[in-house]
């Protein structure tokens, strides 16, 4: 079977939410894809970052099948032998004194609202179903009617009212909206330290150190989501780091996995977290132990390769290299560590066919916002890696 073979299959039964770019991968190492005609690729995007340990790094493969062998799923009814070591090992790489797993994204930031809410009712004293949550423009949290309810992208709501009331959205970067938006019943401001889907954008600086003062003399919490700028890919354990604050409630998904299950986890204070009693929040797969024995080991494999600092020597490199190209068809480039945003000029006719001319020199980007080329690769890329596909980078962002 060829590629166009998958992907009639695909397009007959399948609904068509996505546009992938056709390439039908079939087998991944490390920083290499293959597809099932045998060509093989450099993925500059890690599946959305969900894969900075690499493609099946085979520590973290190995937790997989050895504790799938001995059990996958308690469900949160009984306890399990992984699930106390997650905890503890979470909680000291990050400095939180507690947390609570879940799966994807969206269900961590969901329950981060959850608690920021309940939060407010019960220990900040707003009156309850009063509690507003200040959410930024060209936020991306994930897909769910309350989280699309904050978006300010038409897309991703048109069609799928009504939606949930309580939020309100600032323009991102700026503190004097912000300023002017907290009232009493504020009970939290959530807040990406870099957009990924917003285009790889990197606030002012001091921006969210400003924000995160604003919060605390106002008694409003600071939710980061960090679920794509997370766990290395800033150059950084957490982007928030860049300016020496610490959230109230941070948000991690995808690369606690290492991309070999959807794990989220949502880390707060004992005070935050607390506010969640039996009953209360919960998820089946939430917290099992193939869940924890896998984001043990991804974690482990993070801190033990130094993919945090090799994100940071790496990213800077690799603008660097990018910032040397004399392309008439940038406009920008920008980022923090291996989370690389190239935007185009609008002149460039869009990212998309620079993604397919990447693709066909062998390099797997995916564009966003129509005119930004994201280069996101798993944290263990080399630089003999980036200088390989530097010159064709080149070519590319040249071309007429
Ligand atoms: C898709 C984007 C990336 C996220 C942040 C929460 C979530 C995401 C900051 C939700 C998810 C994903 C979802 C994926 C594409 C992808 C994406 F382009 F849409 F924005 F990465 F850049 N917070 N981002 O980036 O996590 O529920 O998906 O596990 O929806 O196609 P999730």
């Amino acid at each position: 079977m060829l590629t166009k073979d998958f992907i009639e299959i695909e397009d007959k039964y399948g609904a068509h939410n996505y546009h992938p770019l056709d390439v039908v991968i079939n087998k991944a190492e490390g920083v290499w894809v293959y597809d099932v005609d045998g060509n093989k690729y450099l993925d500059c995007l890690a599946a959305y970052s969900a894969v900075n340990q690499g493609h099946c790094h085979p520590r973290i493969v190995n937790a997989l099948k050895n504790q799938a062998e001995k059990v996958t799923l308690t469900s949160r009814a009984f306890r399990n032998d992984q699930l106390p070591f997650f905890y503890k090992e979470v909680c000291e790489l990050t400095g939180y004194e507690s947390v609570l797993p879940m799966n994807s994204g969206a269900e961590g930031v969901e329950t981060a609202l959850k608690a920021a809410r309940k939060w407010g009712y019960k220990i900040k004293g707003v009156e309850e179903n009063k509690g507003e949550i200040i959410t930024c423009t060209n936020n991306f949290a994930g897909r769910t009617i309350s989280i699309i309810s904050f978006s300010s992208v038409p897309e991703y709501k048109d069609g799928f009212g009504p939606f949930t009331p309580g939020f309100k959205i600032i323009e991102y970067g700026n503190i004097e909206a912000l300023e002017k938006e907290i009232t009493n019943n504020t009970v939290a401001f959530l807040v990406e330290p870099i957009q990924g889907e917003g285009g790889v954008i990197v606030p002012p600086d001091g921006y969210l150190k400003k924000a995160f003062d604003l919060c605390k003399k106002n008694n409003v919490l600071f939710i980061a989501d960090e679920i794509q700028s997370g766990l290395g890919r800033s150059g950084k354990l957490f982007a928030f780091e860049y300016e020496n604050i610490r959230p109230d409630i941070t948000i991690i998904g995808k690369a606690l996995s290492g991309g070999c299950y959807p794990i989220s986890a949502v880390l707060s204070s004992k005070e935050i977290l607390g506010v969640f009693r039996p009953g209360d929040h919960g998820s089946t797969f939430g917290g099992s132990p193939l869940a924890a024995a896998i984001a043990r080991e991804s974690l482990k494999v993070l801190v033990e390769e130094k993919l945090v600092e090799n994100s940071f020597n790496m990213g800077k490199y690799f603008r660097e290299k990018l910032r040397a190209i004399n392309s008439k068809n940038v406009k920008e480039i920008r980022g923090k560590g291996l989370f690389i945003g190239v935007e185009l000029k609008h002149e460039a006719k869009g990212a998309r066919r620079f993604c397919e001319a990447l693709m066909a020199r062998g390099i797997l980007c995916k564009e966003t916002h129509e005119d930004v080329i994201r280069f996101a690769p798993p944290l263990i890329i080399t630089k003999e890696q980036l200088d390989w596909a530097l010159p064709k980078i080149a070519e590319v962002l040249t071309m007429e």
